[in-house]
């Protein structure tokens, strides 16, 4: 009797763990380590989607910085250039990697200068309706561009 309890537990537990969790999951998010005259700075991660349906990432917040932006850089006429997008799509059963001369959310107007081994809370929406909250170390990366 109290095994058969025990077991109906930890079926309703793992399934409200997956109804939480959803599609979408980040992995290894990270800041940029920018010196503190710069007031802008790049969000790096993977965002794996389990999921059947193709996800978009909507929308970007931080407490950190005024305006969070999704940006990608395109080149134009040789040069590296940033620019904003409406979303940054993730395949059905695929992952999109936000990384250095490709996508990133940009953290515009820091309300303080970044140290390396800070921690950046970062809320990201999707076009499922669903939101995730992650935390970012800053990390020196090295980038030829930007
Ligand atoms: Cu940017």
């Amino acid at each position: 009797m109290k095994r058969l309890f025990l077991a109906a537990l930890c079926t309703s537990l793992w399934t409200g763990i997956a109804l939480a969790d959803g599609a979408i999951s980040i992995d290894d998010p990270q800041v940029r380590l920018v010196p503190p005259s710069t007031e802008n700075t790049a969000v790096f991660m993977r965002i794996r989607n389990r999921g059947d349906k193709d996800v978009n990432l909507l929308r970007a917040e931080s407490p950190a910085a005024k305006t969070a932006e999704l940006h990608t850089v395109i080149e134009e006429g040789g040069m590296k250039k940033m620019r904003p997008v409406a979303n940054i799509p993730i395949k059905a059963k695929g992952e999109t990697a936000l990384k250095p001369g490709d996508y990133h959310v940009m953290l515009i107007g820091l309300t303080k200068p970044l140290q390396e081994g800070d921690e950046v809370a970062l809320t990201l929406k999707f076009d499922d309706g669903s939101s995730q909250s992650v935390v970012a170390p800053v990390r020196r990366i090295h980038v030829t561009m930007h």
